[in-house]
């Protein structure tokens, strides 16, 4: 049996959870905080049989993983003012989630 630590992104944490349930995972959700940067996280523990590791993984990957989403901003003040009258929207590439996930050898596994 492993257990795995997937640190992510807050805002990742609910669909992951989501999907890992659906998948038929347990989970135990815990809020962390990054000792370097300070911000807040969420830490999912889950464990689970050797075989199904991987398809764990792949679920978290997928939605808490590095990813690139577009947003929509209007442009500078400066470059506004050439366009009067226009409400002018520029598509900007943005990278969003993130996670880290350690794989640890479970010894032993009661529940009382
Ligand atoms: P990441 O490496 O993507 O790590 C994101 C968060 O994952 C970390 O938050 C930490 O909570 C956890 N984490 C990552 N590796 C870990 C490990 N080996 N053991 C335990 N927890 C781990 P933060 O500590 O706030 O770090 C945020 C980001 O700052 C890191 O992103 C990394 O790019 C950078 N960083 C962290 N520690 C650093 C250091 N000592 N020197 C330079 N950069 C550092």
């Amino acid at each position: 049996m492993k257990m795995i630590l997937g640190i992510m992104k807050d805002e990742d944490s609910k669909v992951v959870t989501e999907e890992l349930n659906n998948a038929g995972y347990m989970v135990t959700k815990l809020s962390s905080t990054g000792g370097f940067l300070k911000q807040k996280s969420t830490t999912l523990l889950i464990g689970t049989d050797d075989e199904k590791v991987e398809k764990a993984i792949e679920i978290i990957k997928e939605y808490a993983g590095i990813r690139i989403t577009q947003a929509y901003t209007s442009p500078a003040v400066s470059d506004a003012t050439l366009y009067p009258g226009t409400d002018v929207v520029i598509p900007v590439d943005v990278q969003t989630g993130g996670c880290t996930i350690f794989v640890v050898n479970v010894e032993d596994f009661k529940k009382c």
